[in-house]
């Protein structure tokens, strides 16, 4: 008898201890809750001096219970104005260009042109999400990139000094600039795209008026693109920004700027 009222108690004890095992397991398979992830801003890039709307893509965005343009002297306050779900466009994984958006507006005061490192703070219940580099840009020396623009005679007219928005948003989509130079000038040429949150892969191409090849570049700075060139002849020079992905997208936004190199 007591034999038995041991093995019925030994019996009790491993079950207890076993369903203890049994729910620690259950609580680590259960993925741990995540703060929102912001990842691609459409268009790229800030205008200092105006309010900006913009559509920030992402991660859990929807959450989001406080979203701020951090990095200046002080954090920016940003005006959620829809939220919504958004598949990610064709192709491209869900973790790189989002499946969820926020339509957002943001005021950015004149004195903060040139600030660096700015970046978009998303809060949610989880935690903060961040997405970094965001770019402000001169209201002067800023251009958005009109359409059509795909050849030689449609080319936008772009100065050095001058920064170009841009999306190569349809297949095939090239855009193309026409720039005056002296003979003798030295320039930069630079793509920001994948490293501030586009998904662009972006290929830079220089040709002459004659439409020779006088420099081309893929990848410099991450998947961005960038080259140096001294102007030998005389006459203007064509930039031609291309893509390497599969495909055109809405997420693809590029800023390119060329500056005198001294
Ligand atoms: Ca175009
Ligand atoms: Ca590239």
């Amino acid at each position: 008898m007591r034999a038995r009222r041991l093995f019925l108690f030994v019996a009790l004890l491993l079950g207890s201890s076993g369903g203890v095992v049994l729910r620690a397991e259950e609580k680590k398979s259960a993925a741990p809750p995540e703060p929102p992830k912001p990842l691609v801003t459409m268009p790229l890039g800030v205008i200092a001096g105006r309010t900006n709307t913009l559509v920030l893509r992402g991660l859990r965005v929807k959450e989001a219970t406080n979203v701020v343009l951090d990095g200046w002297s002080r954090p920016l306050p940003v005006v959620v104005r829809k939220r919504e779900d958004a598949k990610p466009p064709d192709g491209l994984p869900a973790a790189r260009a989002g499946d969820q958006q926020l339509e957002i507006e943001v005021f950015v005061p004149a004195a903060a042109v040139g600030a660096t490192s700015l970046a978009w703070k998303v809060s949610g219940t989880n935690g903060v999400g961040t997405l970094n580099g965001i770019p402000v840009l001169s209201a002067e020396e800023w251009i958005e990139a009109r359409e059509p623009n795909g050849g030689f005679s449609e080319a936008q007219t772009l100065k050095v000094g001058q920064t170009v928005r841009g999306t190569l948003e349809k297949t095939g989509d090239v855009d193309v600039f026409r720039l005056e130079v002296a003979v003798g000038a030295r320039l930069h040429a630079e793509i920001r795209a994948s490293r501030i949150g586009s998904t662009l892969d972006a290929i830079l191409t220089l040709y002459d008026e004659h439409g020779s090849l006088l420099a081309s570049n893929d990848d410099a700075l991450d998947q961005d693109p960038a080259l140096d060139h001294t102007v030998s002849t005389a006459g203007p020079l064509f930039v031609v920004v291309t893509y390497a992905n599969e495909k055109a997208s809405k997420t693809h936004g590029y800023l390119l700027r060329v500056e005198a190199v001294k």
